[in-house]
């Protein structure tokens, strides 16, 4: 007569530790709950401790005194640019170079004032170089049908497309996809990292980036992505097929298309790395698969039909040619280019590296952010 009661008090049993020994196998580094995503951070997507400069954390100082890496810090700016570039330069100075003395190279369409060089320089701890960018790297090239061309920037304009009718920003885009890894200031080196004038580096970064990406076999570094607007690339991804199909040489094995597309493939769902930043290897894009995918890219026009920008271009080829592995999210260093900023939101991270963001209005998991697509990726 208790075999009712009995047999609920049973299976209540088996539901109760079911239940606990999921929770246990999730938690913490499990995407079960999003307590656990707020309260730790991912699993291999950290810096470890050895890394970091910082005595109080630091247990092995050999790694804390290896020196730099072949490496330099570039931005791409106009003399117009001046006050945000020293701006940029002071963040990041005051958050991790003057650590270091990683150098700058800065790039112009046109002569840098020596107003601009003198306040420029004033503001490094290290070297610094000024560039001027060749002509056959920025203008529209000479085949481009104009008439083409017009039509492409007049649709988008009427579309209400950000810098729709802008050539210099397409220029900016196929010189930042194709060209600022040729530059003679740069070539000399092999790591970079890119800065836009006026953005903000919200934390210490009390490690060397490019030793870790180096020690880890790591290509692309990033801490934003997000949605591209498709209007900008209708053709894009057609192209990129064609690509696969005529260079299948090219496409690593285990590589990042899975967080591109999910239908292995078919349509693109826009997700990319937000280029402003970037911290990554330039002989990945100087090697044979991106120089056969930005030509095959180029000839098709679409920097100027159309809008592409070197964000999906980089992306979209970090995740064809690399391994999944070489592309590394760099959750530590809170960064901001308007109007988006990354946050680290792990209250540990937080608060050792001196961040002074706020976690709560991080873009990670904005309803425009690609995290989700990226942890589902990765299979935190
Ligand atoms: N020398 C030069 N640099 C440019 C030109 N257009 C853009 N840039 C640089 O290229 C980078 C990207 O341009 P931005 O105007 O910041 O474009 P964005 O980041 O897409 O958009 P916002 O920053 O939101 O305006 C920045 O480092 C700019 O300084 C140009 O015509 N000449
Ligand atoms: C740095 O890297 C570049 C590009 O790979 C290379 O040409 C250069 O020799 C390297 N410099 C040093 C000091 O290793
Ligand atoms: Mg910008």
């Amino acid at each position: 007569m208790h075999t009712a009661p009995r047999y609920f008090l049973v299976v209540l049993a088996i539901v109760v530790s079911v239940h606990y020994i999921l929770s246990f196998t999730h938690d913490g580094y499990g995407r079960a709950t999003s307590i656990s995503r707020f309260m730790r951070p991912r699993p291999d997507n950290t810096v470890p401790d050895e890394y970091y400069t910082n005595h109080l954390i630091n247990s092995s100082l050999h790694i804390a005194s290896r020196g730099r890496a072949n490496a330099t810090f570039v931005i791409l700016a106009r003399n117009s640019d001046l006050e945000n570039t020293v701006r940029s330069i002071r963040r990041i100075e005051d958050r991790f170079n003057t650590r270091h003395h990683y150098p700058f190279v800065l790039l112009n369409d046109e002569p840098f004032t020596e107003e601009f060089k003198r306040r420029v320089s004033a503001v490094v701890s290290g070297q610094i170089m000024y560039g001027q960018v060749p002509r056959e790297h920025w203008e529209q090239p000479a085949w481009i049908d104009e008439d083409l061309a017009t039509k492409g920037r007049d649709a988008l304009v009427a579309d209400n497309v950000i810098y729709g009718g802008s050539v210099s920003y397409r220029n900016m885009c196929r010189f930042n996809s194709g060209f600022f890894f040729k530059h003679p200031l740069m070539e000399q080196f092999r790591w970079y990292w890119r800065i836009e004038p006026d953005v903000h580096f919200h934390c210490d970064i009390n490690f060397d980036p490019f030793l870790f990406m180096q020690d880890r076999n790591k290509v692309y570094g990033w801490t934003i992505t997000m949605y591209e607007f498709d209007k900008t690339i209708p053709s894009l991804w057609g192209h990129v097929r064609d690509f696969i199909k005529l260079h299948p040489e090219h496409i690593a094995k285990d590589n990042a298309l899975g967080f591109m597309t999910h239908d292995n493939g078919e349509r693109y769902n826009l997700c990319h790395f937000w280029s402003n930043f970037e911290i990554a290897d330039m002989n990945f894009w100087r090697g044979k698969a991106y120089q056969d995918f930005f030509e095959y890219l180029d000839s098709k026009g679409g920097f100027y039909y159309e809008r592409w920008g070197d964000a999906p271009v980089h992306s979209i080829a970090a995740g064809l040619f690399a391994h999944r592995d070489q592309l590394h999210f760099f959750e530590e260093i809170g960064y901001e280019h308007n109007p988006y900023t990354h946050c680290p939101k792990d209250p540990d991270m937080w608060r050792k590296n001196r961040c002074g963001c706020e976690p709560s209005r991080s873009f990670d998991y904005d309803g425009y952010s690609c995290m989700r697509q990226w942890d589902e990726f990765v299979g935190n």
